[in-house]
This record gives structure tokens, C-alpha cells and sequence, in this order.
């Protein structure tokens, strides 16, 4: 599929999603949707991309939320359907076996927040502000802003900023915990390419077990969140790349993992 609202694009085993509206400031249209849906599904077929990265295209922003021009004039019905999209989308992001990496370079507000929240970390340019804006427009989070939010910060913090609308620069979205590292604008995406790389060059199963046993352990009891570890844990051992890891310390050189 051609894309046009997104770039998609693969440097050996990393892939890249570009929000590509700049002037817009990448904000999200049902077509945004719809071809960021098919990139995620063209990683999910292609067993040689070992990481996802999602940015922005421009200076100014990673994505400024849905695009109000377009939202006005929905129906409720319809609006609920551009939400319930994208949390598809969501979903889907956090389905994919491989780890992705939100590469905020600008404004992360609304939908644009949302989506980095549905990464599996968020690297931040200083110059990026993240904010859920949209009680100012006189409705709520649509893509999973009232739920993420609150599991990556705390309910009181995630309520604060839905209710205020109030926008927090990258600095003090680390501080509560919303984004991991934040780098000089400059630096940013040297930065996320290194992290990229190095998750690349782990196996593959264990990295997906890690993700696995976060994401479906959070919302269980501890108990059977742990039951659930231990059989991941055990699991990798059927992967070629446990036995190699093991022997490569015990050898005193470097893994060669084969993503088996
Ligand atoms: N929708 C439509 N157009 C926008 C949006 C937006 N969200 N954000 C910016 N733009 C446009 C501006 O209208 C402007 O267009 P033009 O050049 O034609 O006048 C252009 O982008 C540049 O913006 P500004 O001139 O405003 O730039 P500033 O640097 O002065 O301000 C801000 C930047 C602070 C980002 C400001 O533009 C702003 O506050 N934007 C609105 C942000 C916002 O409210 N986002 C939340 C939207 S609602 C939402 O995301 C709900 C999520 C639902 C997800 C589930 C369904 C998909």
C-alpha cells in the first residue's frame, strides 16, 4: 500500500513510522488511521524487523491530537468509531511481538499522547510537551488517555491532567513517569536509533516474553501474574537463543543471537 499521511520505512531491522502531516501538525485523521493500521500490520508480517519506531515529521510536532477540523463535524456514532479505530490500533501496537519505541520530537497532546502511551517506551526531545488537552474542547481522551495514563502515573496525576488540560514539558513528563529519557532535540534520533539497535541485536523470543509478561501481568494478581513469568521463563529455554546466550557467558564472548 502507498502511504501518504504516514512514512513507512525500514532501515535493516528497524522500522520506522513518520507522522507526515508537519503543516497539520501530524494531527490523526480516520486516514492517519487507517495507514498507520496497515504499517503495524506490514511489521507484523515481516519476521526481519526486530523494532518499531514511531516520530514525527517536522520540528514542531509527533502528533498534535485528532485533527479538530475533521472531528467537528462528526456525528457521536462516528466519533466513537474514529476512537474505537484507533484503539484498535493500540491494541494491535501492543500485540506486536517486537519492542516499540514513541520517538517524541514535539507536541505529544491528545491522541498524540495516547499513541506514544501505546509504545513500549518513550523516549522525549527537551522541546516536546505532552498534554491531554481535550477537556478544553469539551470531550474526553479517545484513545486510551483515561486508562494508560493513570497505570503509567498514577490515578491522581492522570486525573490532574484530564481534568486541567494542562500541557507538561519533557522534563516533568519524566519526572511522573510518562517518559523514559529526554535528549537534546539534536540528539534524539541518534539516541533512539542506539537503544533501537541494541534491542535488535537481543533474542527475539525473550525480548517478546519481557513484553508479554508486562503487559498481561499488570492487570492480573501477583500470583498468577508470577505463574505466568515462570512459564514464559521456562518457554525460553526452547529458544536457541537461551542456549546461546547461556553458553556465550560461560564461553566469555559476545551472544550471537539468531532470533529463534
Ligand atoms: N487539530 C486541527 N488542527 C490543528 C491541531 C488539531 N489538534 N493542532 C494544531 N492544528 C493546526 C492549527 O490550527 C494551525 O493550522 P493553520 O496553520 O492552518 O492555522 C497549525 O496546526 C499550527 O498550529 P498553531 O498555529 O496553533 O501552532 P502553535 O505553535 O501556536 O500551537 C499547539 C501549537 C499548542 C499544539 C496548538 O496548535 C494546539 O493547542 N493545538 C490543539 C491541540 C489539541 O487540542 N489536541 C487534542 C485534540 S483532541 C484529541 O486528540 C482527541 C483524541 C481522540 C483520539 C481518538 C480518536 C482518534
Amino acid at each position: 500500500m502507498a502511504y501518504d499521511a504516514i512514512i513507512f520505512e525500514a532501515y535493516e531491522n528497524v522500522a520506522i513510522i513518520k507522522f507526515n502531516r508537519p503543516k497539520a501538525l501530524n494531527t490523526i485523521t480516520p486516514d492517519v488511521t487507517k495507514e498507520l493500521n496497515q504499517a503495524i500490520d506490514e511489521v507484523k508480517g515481516n519476521p526481519a524487523i526486530k523494532v518499531l519506531i514511531l516520530t514525527g515529521e517536522g520540528e514542531k510536532a509527533f502528533v498534535a491530537g485528532a485533527d479538530i477540523s475533521v472531528m467537528v463535524n462528526f456525528e457521536p456514532l462516528q466519533l466513537r468509531r474514529f476512537s474505537l479505530d484507533l484503539h484498535n490500533v493500540g491494541f494491535k501496537m501492543e500485540g506486536l511481538p517486537i519492542p516499540i519505541i514513541a520517538c517524541v520530537n514535539g507536541f505529544a497532546l491528545g491522541g498524540g499522547a495516547e499513541i506514544a502511551m501505546a509504545c513500549d517506551f518513550i523516549y522525549a526531545s527537551e522541546k516536546a510537551m505532552f498534554g491531554q488537552p481535550e477537556i478544553c474542547l469539551g470531550i474526553i481522551p479517545g484513545m486510551g488517555g483515561t486508562q494508560r495514563l493513570p497505570r503509567l502515573v498514577g490515578k491522581a496525576r492522570a486525573k490532574e491532567l484530564c481534568m486541567t488540560g494542562e500541557m507538561i514539558n519533557a522534563q516533568k513528563a519524566k519526572e511522573i513517569g510518562l517518559v523514559n529519557k529526554v535528549f537534546p532535540a539534536d540528539e534524539l534520533w541518534d539516541e533512539t536509533m542506539k537503544t533501537a539497535r541494541a534491542l535488535a541485536s537481543k533474542g527475539r523470543v525473550s525480548i517478546t516474553a519481557v513484553k508479554r509478561c508486562i503487559d498481561q501481568g499488570f492487570n492480573q494478581d501477583l500470583r498468577s501474574a508470577c505463574a505466568m513469568e515462570a512459564n514464559y521463563f521456562g518457554l525460553c529455554k526452547v529458544s536457541p537463543d537461551a542456549t546461546e546466550g547461556m553458553n556465550a557467558f560461560l564461553e566469555k564472548r559476545k551472544p550471537e543471537f539468531k532470533g529463534k
